[in-house]
């Protein structure tokens, strides 16, 4: 770990609003054609785990953390008082919770199935899932729609389908008004996250911008308490530009919440950590975040590789993932101070001065060596991103 550098002590990590999901930390190592090859975890030792490491904030789904037959019930309000004092204990928060609506046999058809059955239940696991938050003091709800698709085509119409999914959610949304009011709370922010492939075969809402088209479709009766939960990787494995997809939920208004990870373009979620792949990419995402002053959740939606063990999940997965998250996030705020970047984008800002705007040839002349500076940003950035601004030490 001394040898992987960059190693923040647990008070300088809890300033960064960095949440640890149950799941990630507990996540076994399994996959379709892969074995489990770590123990299980409970919520106590996660939480301890994180808040030894300095992850200030906890995450769940519904069911990762109360059997599913347990679920509205008593025993669900044991788990979650026991939570809580975990919680107080370790001094973490709970800043979102989730529904799992894709893992159970019930979701085989997808929450929006079309037996009236289903979709009562969907609708009693979102509402229950806003009641547990709002118990355990989050501020967020994230619903992955992950089952929302279909295998084999025909059979499911679409349209419907998305007004019974909507359903759903107007149901989280009148429930959460409810309790709110009940318990002088502010409403939870609901964010939804889109995920291009798995595990149907086609979905519904593949991408962030699908879901600002269903946010904005008039579905909705509560549109302005919905948001998004972009997660990097799910929009890079389609072949988008993820600090693309996060400008237009800033423009929206909708940025609410943001899964980080990273992974490769047009392959499976391997949920790598941040930056382990693609860190030039990170670097100008977090510059584009932090000059909009995005104040929401960072999530380490993380799958420590399935060839570490579970020492290794506490000892070098999740503080590395935090640690590099921390020093992306300080480099964005040097690219955007730095004076070499600023005056290049300035100069290209001020334009050519060319004078005729019905002149093309003389406006091309004049942005001629101003658009050189492009590359010169891109330049710097990589600069910033290596440490090479800050000299060279020679070996010959
Ligand atoms: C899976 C998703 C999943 C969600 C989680 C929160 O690919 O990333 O982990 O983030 O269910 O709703
Ligand atoms: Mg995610
Ligand atoms: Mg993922």
């Amino acid at each position: 770990m001394k040898a992987c550098g960059g190693s923040y002590a647990p008070a300088v990590r809890r300033k960064y609003y960095l949440s640890g999901p149950q799941w990630a930390a507990a996540y076994q190592g399994q996959a379709l054609f892969h074995a489990p090859t770590r123990e299980a975890l409970g919520f106590e030792q996660v939480i301890e785990r994180y808040a030894e490491i300095g992850i200030g904030h906890w995450t769940t789904h519904d069911t990762d953390v109360i059997p599913t037959e347990a679920l509205g019930k008593n025993q669900q309000a044991e788990i979650v008082g026991k939570i809580a004092g975990a919680l107080r204990k370790h001094d973490l928060k709970c800043s979102m919770v989730t529904t799992e609506t894709f893992y159970h046999a019930v979701w085989a058809g997808s929450p929006a199935a079309e037996a009236p059955e289903v979709r009562e239940y969907a609708k009693f696991r979102v509402r229950n899932t806003v009641e547990i938050g709002h118990d355990l003091g989050a501020g967020f709800a994230v619903y992955w729609p992950g089952s929302l698709g279909y295998y084999v085509q025909g059979a499911v119409e679409e349209t419907e389908t998305l007004r019974w999914y909507a359903e759903a959610l107007n149901a989280a949304c009148d429930r959460d008004i409810e309790v709110a009011a009940a318990k002088k709370r502010p409403t939870l922010k609901h964010c939804l996250e889109a995920k291009p492939f798995e595990p149907q075969a086609e979905i519904l809402l593949p991408t962030s911008d699908a879901m600002l088209a269903f946010i904005a479709s008039g579905l909705l009766t509560h549109p302005e308490m919905v948001g998004l939960n972009p997660e990097y990787l799910h929009e890079l494995m389609w072949g988008g530009a993820p600090r693309a997809a996060l400008a237009r939920a800033l423009l929206a208004g909708k940025l609410f919440h943001f899964d980080i990870n990273d992974g490769y373009r047009l392959k499976h979620d391997v949920d790598i950590g941040v930056g382990l792949v693609n860190p030039l990419d990170w670097l100008n995402v977090l510059v584009l975040l932090r000059s909009h002053r995005y104040n929401g959740p960072f999530n380490l939606d993380y799958k420590p590789p399935r060839t570490t063990s579970l020492f290794g999940v506490f000892e070098v997965s999740f503080p590395t993932a935090v640690d590099r998250f921390i020093t992306l996030w300080e480099m964005a705020g040097e690219a955007i101070a730095d004076p070499i970047i600023k005056e290049a984008t300035d100069a290209l800002k001020a334009g050519g001065g060319a004078t005729d705007y019905r002149d093309a040839e003389a406006i091309v002349r004049a942005n001629r060596e101003l658009l050189t500076l492009h590359e010169l940003i891109a330049h710097r950035l990589v600069q910033i991103l290596l440490g090479l601004h800050r000299g060279r030490v020679y070996s010959v």
